[in-house]
């Protein structure tokens, strides 16, 4: 059996906001658009997605937040209806989700050989967040392949924004050493927003763009700077100055997801491809890409 392999990573934000503004089928309320800066980046993402042969996706989600270890989707199927607890108003989303349920295995069992509390979701009640609805929707609206979905174990919240730092490099190897051994391609989705301060009131209209903005420029500067690394390829840099970034940002990378993503992929000295950067409800949100493929790297923004 030939080895598995990462063949993409995807840095992508959730705000639910970004589905209501597509309008989906799945999707309950009806909105008049809206944050098309990051939405036509996803478009484009998702169209090379399509041009890439892979078996499943896997993501990171930071709301699954489990208290002991780290956890694994482990049923087939999921479907249920998943509504958004702080914007019910515009997340009311009918589900239908396959899982990779053999990979997932792999993972959790890899996980636990490298010392990492873990456990399997086998409840089958159990309702799937909206960040992995979100990020997995964009990227794939068509939701034809299998997805694995790993918690968030509050290791941030517990120790420190560094304790995360190693505990979520820790898993990257042990799942890329899963991906490995399964002789699956597999894209890698760290879906997560960066600077995360947000607006505590909401306009009316959500979607009214004349009412969306950066919420500080400090948060502002701070994204750059990533975008920046990114771009010149300086992931083990970004990853190193990622706690100090977490704190002053008050970022969701809090959650682990870009550091699982990263050092799963050994840290990209190549650079990213950027699709968009656009605020939603003043939080920073970057839609990325890391291509291991030299030959179809892009330059896209
Ligand atoms: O979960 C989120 C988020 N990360 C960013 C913005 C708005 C809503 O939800
Ligand atoms: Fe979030």
């Amino acid at each position: 059996m030939p080895k598995g392999e990462i063949v993409l990573g995807c840095l992508a934000p959730h705000p639910p906001h970004v589905v209501y503004a597509e309008n989906p089928a799945q999707n309950e309320p009806v909105s008049e658009g809206g944050w098309e800066t990051l939405r036509w980046g996803y478009n484009r993402l998702a169209r090379k997605l399509k041009s890439i042969e892979y078996d499943a996706l896997v993501i990171f989600t930071p709301h699954w937040q489990t208290y002991i270890g780290t956890h694994f989707l482990g049923l087939p199927e999921f479907k249920s209806k998943s509504v958004d607890p702080v914007f019910p108003n515009i997340f009311r989303y009918n589900y239908d989700i396959k899982v990779d349920v053999e990979l997932s295995e792999k993972m959790r069992e890899k996980a636990s050989e490298h010392g990492i509390i873990t456990k399997m979701m086998r409840n089958q009640d159990f309702r799937v967040d909206y960040g992995t609805i979100t990020s997995c929707h964009m990227l794939n609206p068509e939701w034809d392949k299998p997805i694995v979905t790993i918690s968030s174990n509050r290791n941030a919240h517990y120790y420190s924004a560094e304790v995360m730092n190693e505990q979520a490099a820790a898993l990257g190897r042990a799942c890329a050493e899963a991906i490995e051994e399964s002789g699956k391609k597999v894209v890698m989705i760290s879906s997560h927003s960066l600077s995360h301060r947000h607006f505590v009131t909401e306009s009316p209209l959500p979607e009214d763009m004349s009412r969306e903005h950066i919420y500080n420029h400090s948060q502002y500067v701070w994204d750059m700077k990533l975008v920046d690394l990114m771009r010149k390829g300086k992931m083990r840099e970004l990853i190193d100055i990622l706690p100090e970034f977490t704190e002053q940002t008050i970022a969701e990378t809090e959650a682990g997801g870009l550091t699982w993503m990263m050092s799963a992929m050994g840290f990209p000295e190549y650079s990213a491809e950027i699709y968009g950067y656009q605020s939603v409800i003043g939080t920073g949100n970057l839609v990325a890409a890391w291509d291991p493929n030299s030959v179809t790297r892009e330059i896209v923004l």
